[in-house]
């Protein structure tokens, strides 16, 4: 039994739990909250696509325009994914797989020995890896274990939330605890939204929310571009075009509960667009307005305005570096 956010989580066995959840000290290494014998999985950094963004504020205009240009060709590549939904149903299952042949402890630190570092997100990990608990660093930041889902289209997606309507953890948690995260990294967690934020201001990303309905069908909503503004900002959301097929519940809705463009709030940071709070009404932390046509972040059945409306099973939010840059 161990703690996560101020809250018991009994939920997994404690061999599967990362001591302390994901919940890291902003002072402490997130690595070091691996238990022994669960390290990481051996990241291979690699990726052209890290390099041309290590210089890549001037790149970013051109590649965001590009992005505009090629929103066609993002929809035709949303077909294709009809055929995973194998794949997108093991986002929302547990994995709780132990680590792979090859990939133990001594792996790990021959990566970092090597000079080559921590992957800045599950993108730079070796495509035809497995899914699984990683240890990444964003630039400028400790480094942080994260899951990372190996198996859909061409994998590298980094995983930020995670949740299940029969989960343990409340996700009723204050604004410090939304910002570090919680949860445990294989099973329900938020990633931090302070870390959400470090990794996708690195590149240009894109985000997929993964919705599991009443029935348990999945479904999915896409958006090619994905960026929270720094925490002065109030983590404000800012997505791009949609694609998928669960409905584009995040910036279609009325201004009264639309969640693009908005900051990011908890129960004791009221930062919606409502007389009220609607963190503490609600339940979550979340980008509301007043107040959503998404809850995700709840205790319970979920909320995708179109697809369920307090019926869903299941959801999972995944970014990774968007195409063409
Ligand atoms: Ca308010």
């Amino acid at each position: 039994m161990l703690t996560h956010g101020g809250q018991t989580n009994h939920l997994f066995p404690a061999e599967l739990m990362v001591e302390g959840g994901a919940l890291p000290s902003p002072t402490e290494p997130h690595i070091s909250t691996l238990p022994p014998g669960q390290a990481p999985r051996l990241p291979t950094p690699q990726g052209p696509c890290s390099n041309i963004m290590a210089a890549h504020h001037s790149g970013l205009l051109l590649c965001t325009c590009m992005l505009a240009l090629l929103a066609p060709l993002l929809a035709l590549q949303i077909e294709n994914l009809t055929r995973l939904k194998a794949n997108l149903s093991d986002i929302l299952n547990l994995h709780s797989d132990g680590l792979h042949p090859g990939e133990d402890e001594g792996n790990a630190r021959r990566g970092r020995a090597s000079g080559t570092g921590w992957p800045k997100d599950c993108s730079e990990i070796s495509a035809g890896s497995p899914s699984g608990v990683y240890v990444i660093q964003p630039s400028g930041l400790h480094p942080i274990v994260v899951y990372c889902e190996m198996n859909v289209t061409d994998g590298g997606w980094t995983v930020i939330q995670r949740n299940r309507h029969n989960t343990d953890i409340t996700w009723a948690e204050s604004w410090s605890t939304y910002k570090y995260g919680f949860g445990n990294v294989r099973g329900d967690y938020w990633l931090g939204t302070e870390y959400i934020h470090q990794i996708a201001k690195q590149k240009v990303y894109q985000v997929r929310f993964v919705i599991q309905d009443a029935s348990n069908n999945i479904r999915f909503a896409e958006y090619n571009l994905f960026s929270l503004e720094d925490e002065s900002q109030g983590y404000r959301l800012r997505l791009g075009s949609y694609a998928g097929t669960a409905g584009d519940a995040m910036t279609s809705a009325n201004s009264a509960t639309v969640h693009d463009n908005m900051k990011f709030s908890a129960k004791d940071l009221d930062q919606d667009t409502n007389s009220g709070n609607c963190a503490s009404a609600n339940g979550g932390g979340w980008w509301y307005s007043s107040c959503y046509s998404v809850r995700l972040n709840f205790k319970g059945y979920l909320t995708w305005s179109g697809l369920c409306n307090g019926n869903c099973r299941a959801s999972a939010i995944l970014i990774k570096t968007a195409p063409f840059c």
